[in-house]
């Protein structure tokens, strides 16, 4: 079945590029029929005016909806009587989204029909959307295609025929780029992209893709394309809701050493330098050594993952402390929390806090009946999280970073059940 798409303007000369590329192709393959009318064949007067003064007043002119009407009525009374939706861009529309796109893809390929009605000058009279949404076999939207202001809605028609030809089956040569655009990262950002040459400019290509290994590949993607959205697109790190906290499993070492390296280094206090941190980094928190931690019976490690991709974690390890003013200190811990990390660009959305109760969770139900933690006695920050989290300050201790000899607060947390 042909799809239909007519298009209502002013300007028919800058539809010229539907002529070119996919959208074309679609119209050669007989999938789509795309027509571009010129409003003012319409018009009634002899200057064939098809905008007239504001009422209320205000600068500018406004599109008459007489000569809308007769346009509106011939278009859609020559259209397919299956389904029509008439889209008036405006940017005060509802937002043109990718569901949408979809949407109207189904309805073109289905044989209906879909007007766009691009305004000019400050728009189109009201009436003209409310009278084709009252009458009830039409579909009227007003869309936006994004919050900045165009002159008219013809390059918002282009956009949106694009993202909507685009989706016909035949139109894109290889369908699997739709499959992998709707679900694998569904609600993400795309990671970057490489091809040759390997390297260009002193720039190489991050040595994963080039190990064969789909696995780390995979979930290397997930790591970039998670990051990408909590740095440019944070609104839609929030829609896809809470992190999941679940223990980790081997295949986590390496997501793991990669949180841990991004992490330790903020909370040190400035006095660690650099080369200390990654030194401590590389020696205690490569992921060979998770994979060990993993491992042990005695090491507890949580992580929060979001949308596949690990975003912070915490390591409990199990035993009386061996520092002889900890155990001095907190008499009764029976395990530290020793690191709870959330990558910096999650903060604020309480992953912390729910990796930390699952934690204490988790050592409740393994019988412990005290916690200790030390934290720097800089990071006020992290003693506020911690107080709020039931740990008190009942002592002090130091340990070395590399060179440097470190000053901790301990922390204890009197578990509630035995
Ligand atoms: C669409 C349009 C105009 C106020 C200021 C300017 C018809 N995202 C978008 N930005 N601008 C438009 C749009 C969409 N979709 C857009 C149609 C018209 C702008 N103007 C100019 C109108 N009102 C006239």
């Amino acid at each position: 079945m042909t799809g239909r798409i007519d298009v209502l303007t002013i300007f028919p000369g800058y539809l010229a590029p539907l002529e070119l590329s996919l959208v074309g192709k679609a119209r050669a393959a007989g999938l789509l029929t795309v027509d571009v009318h010129d409003l003012r064949t319409w018009a009634s007067d002899r200057h064939r005016t098809v905008d007239d003064t504001p009422f209320g007043g205000g600068a500018g002119m406004v599109m008459r909806p007489d000569v809308w009407g007769l346009a509106l009525d011939e278009v859609l009374s020559t259209g397919a009587d299956v389904s029509q939706t008439v889209l008036i861009p405006t940017p005060a529309g509802e937002p043109f989204t990718q569901a949408l796109a979809e949407e109207l893809a189904l309805l073109v390929c289905a044989g209906g029909q879909l007007a766009l009605a691009c305004g000019r000058y400050e728009g189109i009279d009201a009436r003209v959307g409310e009278h084709y949404a009252r009458a009830g076999e039409v579909n009227v939207r007003e869309v936006s295609i994004g919050d900045y202001v165009l002159n008219g809605g013809e390059v918002a028609a282009l956009v949106i025929i694009e993202a909507v030809a685009r989706l016909m089956p035949g139109v894109i040569g290889n369908p699997d780029s739709l499959v992998e655009e709707s679900h694998g990262s569904a609600g993400l950002l795309e990671y970057p992209v490489y091809t040759k040459p390997p390297s260009w400019r002193g720039q190489d290509v991050p040595e994963v893709l080039l190990s064969g290994d789909h696995g780390r590949i995979g979930r290397w993607r997930r790591r970039r394309a998670v990051d990408r959205t909590a740095q440019r697109r944070p609104d839609l790190i929030e829609a896809l809701g809470p992190a999941q906290v679940r223990p980790a499993r081997a295949l986590d070492a390496e997501a793991l050493a990669e949180v841990a390296a991004r992490t330790f280094p903020l909370a040190c206090p400035p006095s660690v330098t650099p080369t200390d941190a990654a030194a401590f980094v590389a020696e205690n928190l490569s992921a060979e050594q998770f994979r060990r931690y993993l491992r042990d019976r005695r090491r507890h490690v949580l992580v929060a993952e979001l949308a596949g991709a690990v975003v912070g974690y915490t390591l409990l390890v199990v035993g009386a402390p061996e520092n002889e003013r900890v155990r001095a200190a907190a008499p009764d811990a029976g395990a530290e929390l020793s690191k709870c990390y959330v990558l910096e660009d999650f903060h604020g959305q309480g992953l912390a806090a729910l990796l930390l109760t699952e934690t204490l969770a988790l050592a409740a139900r393994s019988g412990l009946t005290a916690l200790w933690l030390g934290v720097n006695r800089a990071n006020e920050r992290a003693q506020r999280f911690y107080g709020k989290h039931g740990f008190e300050r009942v002592g002090e201790r130091t340990f070395t970073v590399g060179t440097r000899t470190e000053h901790d607060y301990v922390m204890a947390h009197t578990l509630r059940s035995a």
